[in-house]
């Protein structure tokens, strides 16, 4: 039977009574979300003052995916990985920001979980001020324990996801939590420096909106142009920040749908599967939605190598099983 939370239960609080609902838990994963947790308010801080602190603008350096490095990006990756590298629950960090996987000491070898991460997606709009956020997932590793951690540890299916997550820096700072426990969002008072149940068991609602970068219309699948017309003549509300995880966070909790389709110019898509698309796809189907690449699930998905790309449609079941259909077409 679910454990009930009323709302202002603290993160320490939440993560520990679940931990009493799993006997065989060893309070390991409680200390990678606590971990996680504090790397999202030290971020918090840095991003909500980043115009004061000198941290606008580029480092001037390019990253493994060819844009330019922000020095948030920069910030918020070394943050991530400082506050999982020391701790003994983490073995290896895969990062948007890190060409291969990072490694943890030997000492920390004994750590369970492998922890993909994107540290600022959508820092190309910190300097416009939008809301952008940091998205992970985290796998058991398959790999000895004591052993260094292998690439069979993280080039495996979604479905072998024991959570995922992302901390969204807007207007408030928002941790979500997808886990055995469901979807859970966790808003922090920065006052105390807590997180504090906000929004217990999402699931995501119905909703007339669709979320898409029209201007790319002209290069979209024929069946994918269709849906956004059906979409309109139906009364829906665009929306569309450009930021994924506000985009995101804006579906899973007013519904709707989430498309980022291939186009000719980017074939296979433009968001990462690992960081990206594999723990969105996991809270959504966790909240009940639906979460595809244009042809099947996401999470079903075989990534061959650590940044592959993937188109997205992902939010309520219904609409992503429409317009997916459709691009089939
Ligand atoms: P476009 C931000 O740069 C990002 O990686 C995602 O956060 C966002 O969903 C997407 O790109 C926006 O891409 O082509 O619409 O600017």
């Amino acid at each position: 039977m679910e454990r009930q939370f009323e709302e202002g239960v603290t993160l320490d609080r939440f993560l520990m009574d679940t931990l009493a609902d799993h006997p065989e838990a060893t309070g390991t994963f409680v200390n990678l979300c606590q971990s996680i947790a504090l790397a999202g308010k030290m971020i918090s801080s840095r991003v909500n003052r980043a115009g004061l602190a000198g941290m606008l603008g580029a480092t001037g350096e390019v990253n493994i995916q060819g844009e330019f490095v922000q020095k948030l990006d920069e910030y918020a990756n070394e943050t991530f990985k400082r506050s999982l590298e020391h701790r003994g629950h983490t073995c290896m960090v895969v990062s948007e920001e890190e060409e291969s996987p990072v490694l943890v000491g030997e000492r920390w070898h004994s750590g369970r979980y492998v922890v993909t991460v994107d540290p600022l997606d959508g820092s190309s709009n910190i300097d416009c001020n939008a809301t952008i956020g940091t998205i992970f997932g985290v796998f058991r590793r398959r790999s000895s324990e004591g052993s260094p951690a292998e690439l069979t540890d993280v080039l495996r299916t979604g479905r072998d996801l024991v959570a995922a997550g992302y901390v969204i820096y807007g207007s408030g700072t928002v941790l979500v939590l997808g886990s055995a426990s469901g979807v859970n969002g966790f808003t922090l008072d920065p006052t105390v420096g807590e997180f504090f149940l906000s929004h217990p068991r999402i699931r995501i609602p119905e909703g007339k909106i669709y979320s898409c970068n029209e201007a790319y219309s002209p290069r979209w699948a024929e069946g994918v142009n269709r849906f956004v017309q059906r979409a309109k003549e139906r009364g829906f509300r665009a929306r569309y920040i450009g930021s994924l995880v506000a985009d995101f966070h804006r579906t899973l909790v007013k519904g709707g749908v989430f498309l980022y389709p291939a186009d000719d110019r980017s074939p296979k898509g433009k968001l990462r599967l690992l960081y990206e698309g594999f723990p969105l796809a996991f809270l959504a189907e966790k909240a009940g939605g639906a979460a595809t690449d244009g042809r099947g699930a996401i999470l079903d998905r075989l990534p061959e190598e650590l940044h592959e790309r993937t188109p997205l449609f992902i939010g309520d079941e219904s609409l992503v099983n429409e317009v997916t259909d459709l691009n089939r077409s």
